[in-house]
């Protein structure tokens, strides 16, 4: 919590204009449900947001040594289900990442496979909502190159991720649009903290889309689909914690 907060103070007493001004707000509004009355809803908090910052910018890096020496784990711990339990149990070598949707070359990738692209490494600060931050160490390939792999359509919109764990028997999901999926921080995550990832923090690939709150952070990929819209996925609204309870589905910071 403490470290949301004195990022926003920063925020709200460095910067001046509007930007400032949004900073303020939500330092009041952060609470999904005092953000619904006070934005009426995610579409115009995230008009707002997009008006009042460069999305194209990069989230803050930091130094080995400001890494937190622990990083909690949050949500789904383990997925649990027998076939994730077969796949950590051959440590994911039969696991597939199925690339699909509005693409012209459906791809399925191995673990192997993705390790094997150029990867990006960069060590960024994780907000939750919850109210806790974490500073840990990323490392994978971009999204945008598997995307571009794919081949993604031109009728594309978002990209939606499927995970591995169930809510109530609903699959965890997430999606973001193609600004944050081309952004050069936009990683699907292999290794953290200079191991490979382990299933606490979502193993064999997890999302970081670094401009974005922890909610966003997609654990235990399955399936990556590009779509021209979010209806009728889920309930709609983009995201688990979306479609649950109004979670803003742009949760940049
Ligand atoms: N598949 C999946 N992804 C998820 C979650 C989850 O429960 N399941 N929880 C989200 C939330 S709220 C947070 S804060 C981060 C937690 O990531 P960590 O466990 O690596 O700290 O993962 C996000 N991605
Ligand atoms: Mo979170």
């Amino acid at each position: 919590m403490s470290g949301i907060i004195t990022r926003r103070a920063l925020l709200t007493t460095g910067a001046l204009g509007a930007g400032a001004l949004l900073s303020g707000c939500d330092q009041v509004a952060n609470t999904p449900a005092l953000r619904k009355i006070l934005f009426s809803g995610e579409k115009i908090n995230e008009g707002l947001q997009r008006a009042l910052s460069n999305r194209d910018s990069l989230a803050r890096e930091y130094r080995p040594d400001q890494m937190s020496p622990f990083f909690r784990t949050n949500g789904t711990r383990n997925p649990g289900t027998p076939d994730y339990n077969a796949m950590v149990a051959d440590q994911f070598a039969q696991w597939r990442l199925q690339v699909g949707g509005l693409v012209n070359r459906p791809l399925a990738l191995s673990l192997a496979q993705l390790q094997a692209m150029p990867a990006r490494s960069q060590i960024t600060r994780h907000d939750c909502v919850e109210g806790w931050s974490a500073i840990g160490q990323w490392h994978g390939p971009l999204l945008g190159t598997v995307l571009k792999a794919a081949d993604v359509r031109t009728t594309t919109r978002y990209v939606v991720f499927t995970c591995a764990d169930l809510f109530s028997g609903e699959h965890y999901y997430e999606s973001i649009d193609l600004i944050d999926a081309f952004h050069p921080q936009t990683i699907l995550a292999w290794g953290m903290n200079g191991h490979r990832l382990d299933v606490g923090h979502g193993a064999p690939v997890r999302l970081r889309v670094e401009r974005q709150l922890g909610y966003k952070q997609a654990k235990y990929i399955m399936r990556i689909d590009a779509v021209a819209s979010l209806a009728g996925i889920g309930k709609g609204k983009g995201g688990y914690w979306e479609d649950a309870i109004d979670y803003d589905w742009y949760a940049g910071i």
